[in-house]
C-alpha cells in the first residue's frame, strides 16, 4: 500500500465547476450518469486529468459530447486518466455500482431497505469517477429516479427543485445545492421513511424546515434530536454569529453506520443510535451524547462545510474545532464542570494511550496509508484541546474576533490549520508561532511542578519543567507553548492574590493563566503572606501529564477546598489512584489489604456536602476505570488492579452503607422523566449509591437493585440495575437478562445495550457467553453497532477477561478481525485499537498479543486499513 505525504501536496490540475448527477436506482445495480463541467486550474500543475474511482463498472465516457474510445484514456483499479484535454470541457461519465454488495458501508450502500451514502473521506470514488479530494469544490445538482413504491422518499443535498412521476411506476426528484462543496459532503438517501418535522427561524428571520427521516417504527423517537438541533442552531448564532444557509436541514437515521454521524451538506446521515431516543429506551448518557452529536454535525455546516479542509492532513481543522464547539455548547446547556470532567476523562483514557503508543501522530499528521485510520482521538479530542488552548491564551472576545475573521476570510475555501491560526493571530495581533508546535509534534508533554516558599521574603516560587517523550518518527521535541491555569490557596482554603515579581499590581480572582514557553521556567510570586498550596492546571488548561508531588493529605485538602470544580474532582481521583496503586502493590506482595480512612472521611464529606452539585458528587465518588489504572502502572497487573478496585469499592460501601442508603432513599422520589441537568444529576448520584450498596455484598441490596429495575420507567435506572446484576452469578441474573430481552427485542438500540452489558460482565465465563451471543438472533457481524456492543465492549472494556493469561481474549479478537476485514475494513481496523498498548504488558501477555497481531499480519490481501495498523503496531 502507498504512503501519502503532506509534503507531496499539490493543487489539483483540474477543477469541477458543476456536477450534474443522475441516479437510476435499482435493487442490484445503480446507474450513475455524471456530467462534469471542468477546467484547468490556473494555479495547478501541468498534469493529466486524473479521476479517482474504485469498484466501478465504466459504461461510457464522453468528452464534449463525443464518445471516448478505450485508447483515449487509461484505467487502473483506482484511477481514470484522460490525457490531452482542452482548458475547458464537459465530461460525461456513466458508471454502474452494486450497492447490495457493499458491506464496507462506504459509498452507496443498503442499510436494511434504505439506500444511503457515506463519502467521507474517500467514498465518493465508489459512486463515480471524480477528483475525490476536498480541495475540489463544485456545485452539485442531483436527480434521482426510482421505483415509487419501494423508494417513496428520495433525498440529496441542498434544496429540492422539482419532482415528477413516470408512467412506469417510477418517480424522480431533483435537488440543487447552491454552495460549492467537496465530494466528501455529497449524500443521497432513498427509502420508505417517516418524516418528523419542525422549523427554526434564523436570526435574520428566515424560516428553515427541519426534518428527521426515520424508519416508520421509530417515529416516536425523534423529539430529543429535534430539540437538540434547534438548541444548536440558536447557540451557533449567539456564540459564533453563524446562521444556517439553506431552506431545509435534514437528518436521516440508519441502522448500519461506521461512525456516529456525517455532516453532509443539508442532509446529515446518522447512526440511529446517535439520534433516536425516548426516556424508556435511552439513558441519560444517550440523551446527552445525542444532543452533542446533533450539535456537532450541525456546527460542521460552518466549521467544515462552508470552510473546509485543503487535504486530509488538515482533518483536525474541522474536527478539532467542531469538537471544541460542541463541547462548549454542551457545557453551556448542562453542567460545565461535569462536561469538562467527562471530556478530560475521555482524553486521558483514550488519547493519552494513543499518544503513548505505536500509532501516535500529530494533530496535523504528515503521512498516512489509509486516511480512515486517522479519524482518531488525537485528531478529534486533542485537536479540540488545541483550539481550546488558543481560546484560553487569547481570551474569549479575542477568540471570537479571530473566528469571525476566519469564517469571513475563508468562506467557500478549502484551507489549512495554518490558515486557522493565522486568522486568530491577524485578528488580535498575537504571535502563535511557537504554539503551532501543538499541531506538529505528537506525544503528551509532561509538566513537572516544583514549588518553594520563603516565609521571610514572602515569596512563592513555582518552577515548571516540560518534556515530551519520543514518538514514532519524532525522536526529540521542542518546548510547547502551554497555558497553565493556577490558583494559590491558604490553609483555610481561601484564594490568595497572585502578583508576579515584575508586576505592579496583584492579580485578584481565584485563577490566572501563566504562559509557559520554556523547557524550564520559574514564576516568582511576591507578597504571599502565608505558605500557599498551588492548585495547577485548573480546568485542565492544557492536554499534559502533570507530575506534581502532593501528599495524600494535600490531595484530600484540594478535594474539598479547591475553588476549581475540575481540580476538586481531579485531586480526588489522584488520591484514589494513589490508594489503589498502594493496594495493588500490597496484593502483589501478599500483604494484608487495609482501607484508607482518609478516603472514607473525604467521601463522607463529599456525600453530605449540601452545596455541591449532585452530578459532581456522583463523579467524585466514581472510581477510575481499570483501564485508566493500568495506564498509571509501568507494567499493568490486570488481576491485581481488578482485585484492588473491588476491595476498595466494597470496603467504602461497607463503611458508608448508612449514608449511601439514606442518599439513595432521598433521591428515590417518583417523578416523570425529564432530560435536564438537575434530574440527570439526581439519577446519576442515585445509581452511584446503588452500585456501592450492591458492592457491599449485602444480599438485601440485590433485591433493591431488582426493585429499581422493576419500578423504573426510564432506561437510565433500568440499565443501571441490569449492569449491576450481570456481575452476580445466579438465577436472578439470568432471569433479569431474559426478561429484559423479551421486553426489548424489537428495539435495536436497547438490544445493543443488552449485548454490551453482557460483554462487560466480570463473571468467569464471559468470553464463552460472548461467543454464544454472536450466534444469537440479535447479533449480526455485518452491523457495526452490534460489533461494537459485543466484540468492542469485551475487548476494550473488560480488561480482566480480554487480558486473560491464556491468551483466549487476544485470539478471539484476532479471529474476529480477520472475519471483519473481509466485510468492513474500517470496523476491523477500529477493533485492532484494543491492542494499542500491547508492549506495556508483562512478558507472557506481550508474547500472546504479539502472536495475535502476527496471525493478522501474515494474512494475504489485508485491507489497507488493517495493514497499516497491524504493521505499525508490530514495527
Ligand atoms: N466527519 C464525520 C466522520 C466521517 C469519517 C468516515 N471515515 C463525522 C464527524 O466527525 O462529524
Ligand atoms: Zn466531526
Amino acid at each position: 500500500p502507498k504512503v501519502t505525504l503532506l509534503a507531496d501536496y499539490e493543487q489539483p490540475a483540474y477543477l469541477v465547476d458543476e456536477a450534474l448527477l443522475q441516479f437510476d436506482l435499482d435493487s442490484a445495480k445503480t446507474r450513475v450518469v455524471s456530467t462534469l463541467t471542468m477546467r484547468k486550474n490556473p494555479q495547478g500543475p501541468e498534469a493529466d486529468c486524473i479521476l479517482d474511482g474504485e469498484a466501478l463498472t465504466l459504461v461510457s465516457l464522453k468528452l464534449d459530447g463525443k464518445k471516448l474510445e478505450g485508447n483515449q484514456f487509461q484505467r487502473t483499479t483506482s484511477q481514470l486518466l484522460i490525457p490531452n484535454l482542452p482548458d475547458k470541457f464537459e465530461l460525461e461519465i456513466i458508471t454502474e455500482i452494486e450497492p447490495d454488495q457493499n458491506t464496507a458501508l462506504e459509498g452507496l450502500y443498503y442499510s436494511g431497505s434504505i439506500l444511503c451514502t457515506q463519502c467521507e473521506a474517500e467514498g465518493f470514488r465508489r459512486i463515480t469517477y471524480y477528483p475525490d479530494r476536498p480541495d475540489v469544490m463544485s456545485v452539485f445538482t442531483v436527480t434521482i429516479v426510482a421505483d415509487r413504491e419501494k423508494w417513496p422518499v428520495m433525498l440529496s443535498n441542498g434544496n429540492m427543485e422539482d419532482q415528477g412521476v413516470f408512467d412506469d411506476g417510477r418517480h424522480w426528484v431533483r435537488w440543487h445545492d447552491p454552495h460549492p462543496k467537496p465530494s466528501y459532503l455529497f449524500a443521497l438517501v432513498a427509502g420508505d421513511l417517516h418524516v418528523q418535522q419542525d422549523s427554526f427561524t434564523t436570526q435574520s428571520g428566515r424560516e428553515v424546515a427541519l426534518r428527521i427521516y426515520v424508519d416508520p417504527e421509530n417515529k416516536h423517537k425523534c423529539d430529543h434530536a429535534l430539540t437538540s438541533l434547534k438548541q444548536a442552531m440558536k447557540w451557533d448564532e449567539d456564540t459564533y454569529g453563524r446562521e444556517y444557509d439553506l431552506d431545509v436541514f435534514m437528518i436521516v437515521a440508519v441502522n448500519d453506520f461506521n461512525m456516529g454521524a456525517m455532516e453532509n451538506k443539508g442532509l446529515n446521515i446518522f447512526n440511529a443510535a446517535c439520534v433516536l431516543a425516548t426516556p424508556e429506551t435511552a439513558t441519560d448518557d444517550d440523551f446527552y451524547t445525542i444532543q452533542s452529536i446533533v450539535a456537532h454535525e450541525y456546527f460542521h455546516n460552518w466549521s467544515g462545510n462552508r470552510v473546509t479542509c485543503r487535504d486530509w492532513f488538515q482533518l483536525s481543522l474541522k474536527e478539532g474545532f467542531t469538537v471544541m464547539r460542541d463541547q462548549s455548547f454542551s457545557a453551556d446547556l448542562n453542567s460545565a464542570a461535569v462536561q469538562r470532567i467527562d471530556d478530560v476523562n475521555g482524553l486521558r483514557s483514550m488519547q493519552f494511550a494513543e499518544d503513548a503508543g505505536p500509532m501516535a501522530h500529530p494533530v496535523r499528521p504528515d503521512s498516512y496509508i489509509e486516511i480512515s485510520n486517522f479519524y482518531t482521538v488525537t485528531i478529534y479530542e486533542k485537536g479540540a484541546e488545541v483550539v481550546r488552548m488558543i481560546n484560553t491564551l487569547v481570551g474569549d472576545e479575542e477568540f471570537r474576533k479571530g473566528t469571525d475573521l476566519y469564517f469571513d476570510r475563508h468562506d467557500g475555501q478549502a484551507v489549512t490549520t495554518d490558515d486557522f491560526v493565522k486568522a486568530i493571530e491577524d485578528a488580535n495581533a498575537v504571535d502563535l508561532s511557537q504554539f503551532k508546535r501543538w499541531y506538529e509534534q505528537a506525544g503528551t508533554p509532561e509538566l513537572t511542578i516544583d514549588t518553594n516558599y520563603d516565609p521571610i521574603e514572602h515569596r512563592f516560587t513555582l518552577t515548571v519543567t516540560q518534556a515530551c517523550p519520543a514518538t514514532p518518527g519524532q525522536a526529540t521535541k521542542q518546548p510547547f507553548h502551554i497555558p497553565l491555569a493556577v490558583g494559590l490557596l491558604d490553609k483555610s482554603g481561601t484564594s490568595l492574590d497572585m502578583q508576579l515579581e515584575d508586576e505592579a499590581e496583584p492579580h485578584h480572582g481565584d485563577t490566572r493563566i501563566l504562559s509557559v514557553t520554556e523547557a524550564s521556567q520559574t514564576f516568582e510570586f511576591i507578597n504571599v503572606s502565608s505558605e500557599p498550596l498551588a492548585s495547577v492546571l485548573r480546568g485542565f488548561s492544557a492536554p499534559v501529564k502533570l507530575k506534581y508531588d502532593l501528599s495524600n493529605h494535600q490531595l484530600a485538602f484540594l478535594m474539598v477546598n479547591d475553588k476549581d470544580s475540575f481540580n476538586r474532582w481531579d485531586a480526588g481521583q489522584k488520591l484514589i489512584i494513589n490508594i489503589l496503586l498502594e493496594l495493588v502493590a500490597d496484593i502483589q506482595q501478599n500483604n494484608p489489604l487495609v482501607l484508607s480512612s482518609l478516603l472514607v472521611n473525604q467521601f463522607e464529606r463529599i456525600l453530605t456536602d449540601k452545596k455541591l452539585d449532585p452530578a459532581l458528587i456522583a463523579k467524585m465518588l466514581t472510581l477510575p476505570t481499570e483501564n485508566y489504572l493500568a495506564a498509571q502502572m509501568t507494567t499493568p497487573d490486570v488481576d491485581a488492579i481488578h482485585q484492588a478496585r473491588e476491595f476498595l469499592k466494597r470496603n467504602i460501601a461497607v463503611s458508608l452503607k448508612g449514608l449511601f442508603n439514606q442518599t439513595y432513599e432521598k433521591l428515590s422520589v417518583k417523578k416523570a422523566y425529564d432530560f435536564n441537568a438537575d434530574d440527570m444529576a439526581m439519577r446519576s448520584l442515585k445509581n452511584v449509591c446503588l452500585s456501592y450498596l450492591v458492592a457491599s455484598g449485602d444480599p438485601l441490596q440485590l433485591q433493591r437493585c431488582l426493585r429499581q429495575m422493576k419500578q423504573a420507567d426510564n432506561m437510565t435506572e433500568l440499565l443501571a440495575g441490569l449492569r449491576l446484576m450481570v456481575d452476580q452469578s445466579g438465577l436472578e441474573r439470568e432471569n433479569a437478562l431474559r426478561s429484559f430481552y423479551e421486553q426489548w427485542k424489537q428495539d435495536r438500540q436497547v438490544v445493543d445495550k443488552w449485548l454490551a452489558v453482557q460483554a462487560a460482565s466480570t463473571l468467569p465465563d464471559t468470553l464463552i457467553r460472548v461467543k454464544g451471543l454472536m450466534k444469537h438472533e440479535a447479533f449480526s457481524i455485518k452491523n457495526p453497532n452490534n460489533v461494537r456492543a459485543l466484540i468492542g465492549m469485551f475487548c476494550r472494556n473488560n480488561p480482566v477477561h480480554f487480558h486473560a493469561k491464556d491468551g483466549s481474549g487476544y485470539r478471539f479478537l484476532a479471529e474476529q478481525i480477520l472475519v471483519l476485514d473481509k466485510l468492513n475494513p474500517q470496523v476491523a481496523a477500529r477493533m485492532l485499537g484494543a491492542l494499542n498498548s500491547w508492549r506495556r504488558y508483562d512478558e507472557q501477555r506481550q508474547q500472546l498479543m504479539k502472536q495475535a497481531l502476527e496471525s493478522i499480519a501474515e494474512q494475504q490481501d489485508l485491507s489497507a486499513d488493517v495493514y497499516e495498523i497491524v504493521t505499525k503496531y508490530l514495527a
